[in-house]
């Protein structure tokens, strides 16, 4: 008999690409997803299996909804990626987030704990939690110090996670991704905005794209890549927490020179800090500038993982290179 498995945030990106992961494998996929207008599945529909997968439309915050859920379908594995997901908004909407991403996964868990305690339980953890980095690279040793409501919110589940462990004997193991992108990423996200921003410039040379701190480095990957970890994490007999990465970073800066590059724009970066500025060389255009509204009040300037102990206990490792990841984001973006 096919293994069930359960995604919440099944219309995100991550949902989608682990979907389409699982249903390869064998699995009866079912996904969680709350209501929303502005849902209409494109990345499930992209990826084409809007029909094999089974969807319950409950929120993570319905705690009996999702209780008598996991009573009644027993699943082999639970993959908690629903959160609010997007640090720059969790300033202005700290209560919500922290209702999603702290008490949300509280509902999870002991509804695992009290109804299917066989149940392998995954938690999205975040290479956010590192925050204000206290060692360089960052692995499942350095200690936490997330700098955002979204970091504070994802720390506490982590913790929750390797609790109810510790405490009940469950199978649930904790990612702690870094910085994964795709085609379907979400057009807040600024490799997303960077990279349809361009294209945008490249169709119309009158638009320009506003970016903020075009300092800040991260570990950026490919989510096709992630979602085998999370998958690798639940197959293993002993849970465990893993940090995710590709163990190279990168500046927002030189993300959108790469970018550049590859879409063949001749450009210049002129100014400093809030001066800043990409030009075109060609005709002196501005395809870039620098907008204080996108500085966040507290940023994490640098993260770079050291996934050493996924490659060795999990055998996994990044495969897909950021300029593969550029180019993938182009092509799809060019498409539209
Ligand atoms: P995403 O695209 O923002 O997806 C998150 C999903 O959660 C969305 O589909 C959203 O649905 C859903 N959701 C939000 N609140 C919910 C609620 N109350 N009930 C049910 N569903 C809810 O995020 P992602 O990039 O795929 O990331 C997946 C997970 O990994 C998240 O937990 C994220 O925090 C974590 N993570 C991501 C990264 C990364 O770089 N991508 C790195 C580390 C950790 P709506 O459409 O209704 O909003
Ligand atoms: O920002 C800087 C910004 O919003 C990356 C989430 O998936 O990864 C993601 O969180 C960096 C930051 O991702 C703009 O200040 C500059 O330093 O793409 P981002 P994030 O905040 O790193 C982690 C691991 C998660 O867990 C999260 O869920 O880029 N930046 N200018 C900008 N960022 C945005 N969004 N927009 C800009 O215009």
């Amino acid at each position: 008999m096919s293994k069930k498995a359960l995604i919440t945030g099944i219309s995100g990106q991550d949902g989608a690409y682990l979907a389409k992961y699982l249903l390869d494998k064998g699995f009866k996929v079912y996904g969680l997803e709350r209501r929303s207008a502005s849902n209409d599945n494109f990345r499930l529909k992209y990826l084409d299996i809007l029909n094999e997968v089974n969807i319950f439309n409950i929120d993570l915050l319905e705690h009996t909804s999702i209780a008598s859920l996991i009573a009644s379908e027993q699943f082999d594995h639970v993959y908690n990626l629903a959160a609010q997901s997007f640090v720059g908004d969790s300033w202005n909407n700290a209560i919500t987030t922290s209702q999603i991403n702290s008490i949300g996964v509280v509902n999870l868990l002991d509804a695992i704990k009290q109804l299917s305690n066989t149940t392998k339980y995954y938690q999205a953890s975040t290479s956010e939690m590192f925050g204000l980095v206290q060692n360089t690279p960052q692995n499942e040793k350095t200690p936490f110090y997330p700098r955002s409501p979204y970091g504070v919110s994802k720390l506490y589940s982590h913790w929750m996670t390797v609790n109810y462990r510790e405490s009940f004997n469950l199978h649930c193991s904790s990612g702690i991704l870094f910085n994964h992108e795709s085609p379907l990423r979400g057009s807040q996200f600024v490799t997303k905005k960077i990279v349809s921003g361009l294209c945008d410039y490249l169709k119309d040379g009158n638009k320009y794209l506003e970016l903020g701190n075009l300092d800040a480095e991260r570990d950026w990957g490919y989510a096709g890549d992630y979602v085998k970890a999370m998958f690798l994490m639940l197959d293993k007999d002993d849970p465990d927490d893993y940090v995710i990465g590709t163990g190279k970073k990168h500046s927002v800066r030189e993300f959108c020179s790469i970018a550049l590059d590859k879409l063949n724009i001749k450009y210049s970066w002129e100014g400093q800090g809030i001066n800043e500025k990409c030009i075109s060389t060609k005709d002196n255009k501005l395809i870039i500038q620098v907008s204080e509204k996108f500085f966040r009040p507290a940023e994490v300037n640098e993260l770079l993982a050291d996934p050493s102990k996924a490659n060795k206990k999990l055998g996994w490792k990044s495969e897909t290179s950021l300029e593969s990841l550029i180019e993938m984001m182009i092509e799809f973006e060019l498409s539209k």
